[in-house]
């Protein structure tokens, strides 16, 4: 028993060795080229699907696209100031809040030249067209951090956290990033 354990490994290396007529006719590298054109997409498949499914909100992350986000620096005693950055929505949303750990009550505004005077107004509910970029600018929307406990400087980084609401009412949160410029910046 144990003289016939010790010879199969050679055994089968020598029928491994014969060439089968059915190998023969498609060469092992063929094989394994398209094992690889094939395994490639799939693993970028594959990698794709976890993300969806561990990464929290990242399905619908995909829908809202935020850039240039900016807050106002502010100098000491002054409590509020504007955040701005473009929103381009891949699908139909609205902007329903903003939230700021730097901010207990933060609102997106509107400004309006209105017979000679500039009027702020609380904006609930901002829609967003597909494929449309909304911008948040000095002078027009804007987002606006109140009650704010220290002055922002240049150079620091504000995290805030946007709200929307899609077309099934279901909300998603995104959170960004959004570096204090230079007071002299024009105003919200
Ligand atoms: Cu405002």
């Amino acid at each position: 028993m144990m003289m016939q354990r010790h010879r199969e490994p050679e055994a089968r290396q020598e029928d491994a060795d014969k060439p089968r007529p059915e190998c023969a006719k498609a060469p092992k590298r063929d094989t394994r080229k398209h094992f690889a054109l094939l395994a490639g997409p799939l693993v970028f498949l594959f990698a794709g699907l976890l993300a969806c499914f561990f990464a929290p909100g990242s399905a619908q992350a995909q829908q809202l696209v935020v850039t240039e986000a900016w807050v106002r620096a502010t100098v000491s005693g002054q409590t509020a100031t504007g955040a701005f950055m473009k929103l381009t929505a891949q699908a139909p949303l609205a902007l329903v809040a903003v939230r700021s750990a730097i901010s207990p009550r933060a609102e997106l505004h509107e400004m309006r030249h209105e017979n000679d005077v500039m009027t702020m107004r609380r904006v609930e509910r901002l829609p967003l067209k597909r494929s449309e970029t909304t911008l948040l600018a000095p002078g027009g929307l804007h987002i606006m951090l109140m009650e704010l406990a220290a002055p922002l400087r240049a150079g620091d980084v504000v995290e805030l956290t946007l709200v929307v609401e899609d077309e099934n009412a279901r909300r998603t949160e995104y959170p960004l990033r959004a570096t204090v410029r230079a007071l002299d910046a024009p105003q919200p």
